[in-house]
């Protein structure tokens, strides 16, 4: 028995090292137009995918918290698609044609948000198993194996603009001190 293990080890080893490697998975991010948006200001989120397989049609779900953003207005499907209906109601589904899509950095749909409540925002992507119109359509049948990455922005509780007028004070003060100690002298 003790004399098997080496001999099992070394046939497992070998097997992992002859096997296939594994097919590079298709991936999906998020990219946002900023970092820390103002609160109560609008910002574009950009779904975009790179395919190591061509896909025929996409339909996928944008998650965030409801209490920090809201979307502004139906999305834009990239300029590789057509946009199809979501059943879901949330516009994020297209369909492309002939030899489907295939490449890298392929735009997906661009959204619009609203920045409704100030401090870090999570924007993830996800599949809903039971809706049959998302996923990622493979020719001629069939899903690709997708892996999402989500983002976050900071929404800042402060608008640049009261931030800038707060700054204009500061040195209108500065300026009004250096112009006293000069009358005094
Ligand atoms: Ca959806």
């Amino acid at each position: 028995m003790t004399r098997l293990f080496p001999i099992i080890a070394v046939l497992v080893l070998g097997a992992t090292m002859t096997a296939e490697p594994a097919a590079a998975l298709s991936s999906v991010r998020i990219e946002t137009s900023t970092p820390s948006p103002d609160l109560g200001s609008t910002f574009e989120v950009q779904i975009i995918a790179d395919f190591t397989d061509p896909i025929l049609g996409f339909g996928l779900d944008l998650d965030f918290d409801e209490t920090e953003l809201s979307v502004v207005a139906p999305p834009t499907i990239g300029p590789d698609w057509f946009g199809v209906f979501a059943p879901d109601g949330d516009g994020l589904a297209g369909l492309a044609g002939g030899a489907g899509v295939l490449g890298t950095d392929v735009l997906l749909a661009t959204v619009s948000l609203s920045a409704d409540d100030a401090g870090l925002a999570l924007l993830g992507l996800s599949i809903t198993l039971d809706d049959l119109t998302e996923g990622f359509a493979l020719i001629p049948t069939g899903f690709d194996a997708v892996s999402f990455t989500g983002a976050e922005v900071q929404i800042s509780p402060e608008p640049s603009t009261s931030l800038l007028l707060t700054l204009g004070l500061v040195a209108l003060s500065a300026r009004s001190r250096v112009v006293g100690r000069r009358a005094h002298a």
